[in-house]
């Protein structure tokens, strides 16, 4: 059902950038569904818990679409090179990252404004697919925020890979604001591929095993951390994950 009134589309990524979305869009579920990420994990789950044979496999929700839901909001915040602690992980962070906390809240947000003010149901997603959350980068593609470019990442006009997404489940069939016609790698030397500490573009296309190692070798790697940098009261275990791909990108620098 679309809701009565002119542009709610634009009224819904308005109201995003009011709450600090750098950048917002929307895509139909129908798109989504058909969309290159959940072809390759139909055929492969990546996570282990989300295998069927896994005995916990039934405590993760993993994909489960539903018929009430048309369309997808999806926004950005950007996450500048200046601004590296948005992207550092703490468990004792809400959100796990300073960026995922004000993406969560703003989730949120946005949620309770639809119902009350649009009187249109949304559903918050997590950020991981296995307890019920959407990929992300196939969503802002379809919604027009930005292109894929050869580092596997979402590259936007305005602040290139630079972002971190988030996404909201909406039971109204709104229109689409995407796809782009931008092509930001045309002629590019591909700085992404020759910085990657792992090699992991070897082959010419992103290996997920390889960029793995690197972020599980940070992953042990952490260091304790005063509760201030994060944002919280306490010191807390933080993990810094590799950014090199997305920071070599030459797009909107
Ligand atoms: C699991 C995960 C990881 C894993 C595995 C990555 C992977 N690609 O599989 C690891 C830990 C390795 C990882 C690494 C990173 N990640 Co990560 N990751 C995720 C997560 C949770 C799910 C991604 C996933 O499993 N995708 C499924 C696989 C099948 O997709 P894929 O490998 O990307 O390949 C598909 C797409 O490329 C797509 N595709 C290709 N071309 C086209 C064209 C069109 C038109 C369309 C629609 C689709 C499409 O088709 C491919 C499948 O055939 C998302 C959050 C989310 N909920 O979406 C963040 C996310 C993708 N990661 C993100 C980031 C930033 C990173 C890192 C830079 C690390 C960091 N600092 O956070 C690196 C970069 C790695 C890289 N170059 O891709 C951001 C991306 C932001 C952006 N600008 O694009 C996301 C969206 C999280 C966020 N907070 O916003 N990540």
């Amino acid at each position: 059902m679309k809701p009565n009134g002119n542009n709610v589309e634009e009224i819904i990524i308005e109201k995003a950038k009011d709450l600090g979305a750098s950048l917002a869009g929307i895509a139909s579920i129908a798109d989504l569904k058909a969309s290159p990420s959940y072809e390759a994990y139909a055929k492969k789950p990546f996570y282990e818990e989300y295998a069927p044979d896994n005995p916990n496999y039934f405590k993760f929700k993993g994909v489960e679409w539903h018929e009430e839901h048309k369309s997808v909001l999806v926004w950005a915040l950007v996450h500048p090179e200046t601004e590296p602690v948005l992207d550092w992980w703490s468990m004792k962070v809400p959100g796990f990252t300073p960026g995922n906390g004000i993406m969560r809240r703003q989730s949120k947000q946005l949620r309770v404004w639809m119902g009350e003010e649009l009187g249109i149901k949304a559903l918050s997603l997590p950020y991981q697919i296995e307890y019920g959350g959407a990929f992300l980068k196939d969503s802002a593609v379809l919604a027009g925020l930005g292109v894929f470019g050869k580092h596997n990442l979402l590259v936007t006009p305005e602040y290139g890979t630079r972002v971190r997404l988030r996404g909201i489940f909406i039971e109204a069939d709104l229109e689409p604001t995407g796809p782009i016609d931008f092509n930001p790698c045309e002629g590019c030397g591909m700085p992404c591929h020759s910085v990657c500490p792992r090699d992991a573009f070897r082959s010419g296309s992103f290996n997920r095993a390889l960029c793995k190692l690197e972020n599980d070798k940070r992953d042990a790697e952490w260091e304790m951390l005063p509760g201030e940098i994060m944002g919280i009261e306490e010191e807390s275990a933080v993990v810094k994950p590799c950014r090199y791909c997305e920071l070599a990108c030459p797009i909107a620098q």
